[in-house]
């Protein structure tokens, strides 16, 4: 049911007159009209044309206990009466920030104690660079500032995140990175495995850091900065062997290594957070989305006793935001984390949901179209192709993934297209297997349809 208080066509209008997209070319959005989304419950949402869609993107990555959950609504409800804002600049604070550190602490990996709040995760990882540099000036190292991050990594858009990301075409948008950042190849085994076993791949991609560490020069480098799994760069899932090597890189030079669980924090991989997954020991998580289920932003750091301590010691850390520990933002994580945690959300992931997907994505291989799927958990890629011999993949300006997404769209599920012709698919933590099922239905679908629109322009 629409419950628009104006048509479609009046948004639209109202939308191009005034409304500046994040990451749109607005020209294109003028000529299509915006998709206007007013509602939602679960995993659906409905457009103001009353249209439900199965959002197989969790929002953009967030959204993990669904859509419509009352604990959070409430949550956010009651603070807002009770104390809507108050800071945590003057030696105060208030319950639902403290509460949710101490949750926060019990979740993450030993020796994660602390919480630096900020609102999203480009200030997050604005939070570790001042972090990191103030870290290593306390410790008389001052010549260590170079932060080493990976190609098409995404880390924000703000100057210092948008920095750390490794899209080209960010950077080619206002004069970035910032000096002293810098990046090395992902290591994504299908693009550059060079017909290397997985495993060997994995441990030369982490050698890469260790080259760019010595090229930089061993007492120049302060951290290495990465997603456990690289998100918005196409779900790349890198070989078991590489994050244990990348650990013992970081350890042999003594450089901070920083997770930043903004995608893969919160149950999205099967556990709390990504590196639980690929089994290492971060000194700096950045979270953001799923801390409240993306009802309402927060993002921050946990900072590992290593940076803590000396911080801690060092006096006044000159940073941080007015929002910082918002009183309503952290009490909807408060009730988000609880939820998660006592509907045994994650669990869920890691034993039924994320196995089902894993069939059900390996199940779509078989399609013309298809060169391999990808992924972890409730995180996946479906590769598109040209030839499914050669891996070779169709020319980026046809965009193929987008005929694919448009398909999939009118047949109500969204999903990704994403560089490279990779369709993502991240759901809420909460679907079904039964809404599982529908999605790959959609999905198959869609690649008929968009295989029938490839044969018809003779693209293959
Ligand atoms: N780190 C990671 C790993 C992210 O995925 C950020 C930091 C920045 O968070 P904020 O809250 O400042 O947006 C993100 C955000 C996409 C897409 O195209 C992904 C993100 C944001 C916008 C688009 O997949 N991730």
């Amino acid at each position: 049911m629409s419950q628009s208080s104006r048509s479609t066509s009046a948004w639209q209008a109202a939308d191009t007159a005034h409304f500046i997209h994040p990451f749109t070319d607005q020209a294109e959005l003028h000529r299509n009209g915006v998709q206007i989304i007013e509602q939602g419950e679960g995993v659906w949402v409905t457009d103001s044309e009353g249209n439900r869609l199965l959002d197989g993107m969790a929002g953009l990555w967030c959204v993990n206990a669904g859509y419509g959950q009352p604990s959070l609504i409430t949550a956010a409800h009651e603070q807002l009466k009770n104390l809507a804002y108050y800071n945590a600049f003057f030696h105060t604070a208030v319950p639902a920030s403290i509460e949710l550190a101490e949750l926060l602490a019990g979740i993450s990996p030993p020796g994660m104690k602390r919480v630096y709040y900020a609102n999203s995760g480009s200030e997050g990882n604005d939070t570790v660079i001042r972090l990191v540099r103030h870290y290593w000036n306390l410790k008389g190292q001052p010549q260590r500032k170079v932060l080493i991050a990976r190609n098409l990594g995404y880390h924000g858009s703000t100057v210092g995140g948008a920095s750390l990301s490794g899209m080209p075409w960010m950077h080619a948008q206002g004069d970035l990175p910032i000096p002293g950042v810098v990046h090395i190849e992902q290591p994504h085994y299908a693009l550059l495995g060079g017909g290397i076993g997985r495993n060997e791949f994995g441990l030369r991609a982490a050698g890469w850091l260790e080259d760019k560490i010595l090229e930089v020069g061993v007492d120049k480098v302060a951290a290495f900065v990465a997603e456990p799994v690289q998100g918005a760069g196409g779900v790349v899932v890198p070989p078991e062997t590489y994050w244990p090597e990348i650990q013992r890189i970081c350890r042999k030079y003594d450089i901070l290594l920083v997770s930043d669980e903004v995608i893969c924090g919160f149950g999205r991989t099967g556990n709390w957070w990504g590196c639980q997954t690929f089994d290492y020991q971060p000194d700096l998580m950045t979270f953001a989305k799923g801390v409240t289920s993306g009802y309402i932003p927060l993002g921050g750091v946990m900072v590992g006793d290593r940076v803590a301590d000396t911080v801690e010691a060092g006096g006044e850390f000159r940073h941080g935001y007015t929002y910082s520990g918002h009183p309503v933002a952290c009490a909807v994580g408060v009730a988000n984390v609880k939820l998660l945690r006592d509907e045994g959300i994650v669990a869920r992931v890691r034993e039924d949901v994320g196995p089902y997907l894993r069939e059900a994505m390996g199940s779509l291989q078989d399609h013309p179209l298809v060169g391999y799927t990808e992924g972890v958990g409730l995180m996946w890629a479906i590769q598109l192709v040209r030839n499914r011999e050669t891996m070779e993949l169709f020319d980026d300006e046809k965009h193929v993934s987008v005929i694919c997404r448009e398909h999939a769209r009118n047949n109500g599920l969204i999903i990704r297209a994403i560089v490279s012709d990779r369709m993502i698919v991240a759901p809420p933590l909460t679907i079904t297997r039964a809404e599982i099922d529908h999605l790959i239905q959609v999905t198959r679908q869609s690649l008929d349809l968009t295989l029938q629109t490839v044969r018809d322009r003779r693209w293959m």
